[in-house]
């Protein structure tokens, strides 16, 4: 029994050695002092010594289980003070660089056009991105069966309702609400039903522009639309028109940006042409004034798109959309 008690003794200040975390201090104290540890199984031993031994045995016990109590409560206190000591900050450590948040590169982009139109003196106009029917369609003089409308195309809510496809809805909501003239951008997320690729995205930017007045006419569209490309790419950009067709405009064109990567020459990026096509623009039909209920006749404006995105794309030379949406931070981290 005197053995036993030296032997538990050794055993706890050898364990008292090897303290590396706040449970191994706790598993020392359930093992030698918790309730079915060795000193209370040294106790019920003791039970079954003999008479004469019982005594003394138990005197060193007593005496064991106070060091131990003892001893451990210092190596606990000397534990606690260790682990303060770490947590205590150290000036002298080199600081670290906390990762800078930064502007995506669509809303840069977004903000860089803003500041070309507004400087072109156009304001700035938004609207909800849940339409209605008449807002997206109807009023903008696109008929019941057109292939804009196929659910092949538009991301509808209800028969009624849908996720808006241009930020047309914004210039038909500016125009019921104010008279002539208007000068006006809607940058924008619009959505199309479409599965993702290099470059189609079921939700992309637009900015559509809308001036509207008297004797406005094309020639004010081709130079916005120039001083728009001479502002955004450089004064070596040339602007072309080319015949087109939508419901909401008469005359309509498309137009082009000679590529910014060759400058004109003929490249991959613009197999060989020369050009890049950039969006659609025209004069506002006059059916369009009508469901707003301007004078059609007093009455001319034009209006043009652009998609964000790819103005983006082709800012900094980006092949696919997607790369937009992502959020990965080695892409992010290059803007
Ligand atoms: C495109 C490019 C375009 C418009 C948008 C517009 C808006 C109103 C009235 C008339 Cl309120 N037009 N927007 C015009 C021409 C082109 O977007 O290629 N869209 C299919």
């Amino acid at each position: 029994m005197l053995e036993k008690i030296e032997q538990i003794k050794s055993d706890f200040d050898k364990a008292l050695q090897s303290i590396g975390d706040a449970k191994q201090l706790e598993d020392i104290r359930i093992r030698f002092l918790g309730r079915k540890g060795l000193i209370a199984q040294a106790f019920t031993l003791l039970a079954e010594a003999p008479a004469d031994l019982k005594p003394k045995l138990g005197q060193g016990l007593n005496q064991l289980k106070k060091e131990i109590e003892e001893q451990y409560r210092k190596a606990e206190e000397a534990f606690k003070e260790k682990e303060k000591k770490a947590r205590r900050l150290d000036l002298t450590l080199p600081g670290r660089k906390p990762q800078n948040g930064r502007e995506h590169p669509l809303i840069q982009v977004a903000n860089e056009i803003k500041e070309i139109f507004k400087s072109l003196g156009f304001v700035i106009e938004d609207g909800p991105e849940i339409e209605t029917d008449y807002y997206n369609f109807e009023a903008l003089n696109i008929p019941k069966t057109h292939p804009a409308r196929d659910m092949q195309d538009t991301l509808y809510i209800t028969e009624d309702i849908v996720l808006r496809t241009h930020t047309s809805p914004v210039q038909i909501r500016v125009m019921e609400r104010q008279k002539p003239p208007i000068r006006m951008i809607a940058p924008g997320r619009v959505y199309r039903r479409d599965t993702p690729d290099a470059s189609h995205s079921p939700f992309f930017h637009q900015v559509e522009g809308l001036v509207v007045g008297e004797d406005i006419s094309f020639a004010d569209l081709k130079g916005v639309i120039q001083a728009f490309a001479h502002k955004m790419f450089g004064r070596d950009i040339r602007v072309r028109f080319r015949p087109s067709f939508f419901p909401f405009t008469e005359p309509s064109a498309e137009y082009d940006f000679s590529c910014v990567f060759c400058r004109g020459k003929g490249c991959r990026v613009c197999k060989g042409t020369g050009w890049m096509e950039i969006s659609g623009a025209g004069m506002v039909h006059p059916n369009v004034f009508k469901a707003v209920g301007y004078n059609a006749e007093k009455y001319t404006g034009y209006a043009f798109g652009m998609g964000i995105d790819r103005i983006a794309m082709l800012k900094y030379a980006i092949s696919d959309i997607r790369l937009f949406f992502e959020n990965d931070l080695r892409f992010l981290n290059q803007f």
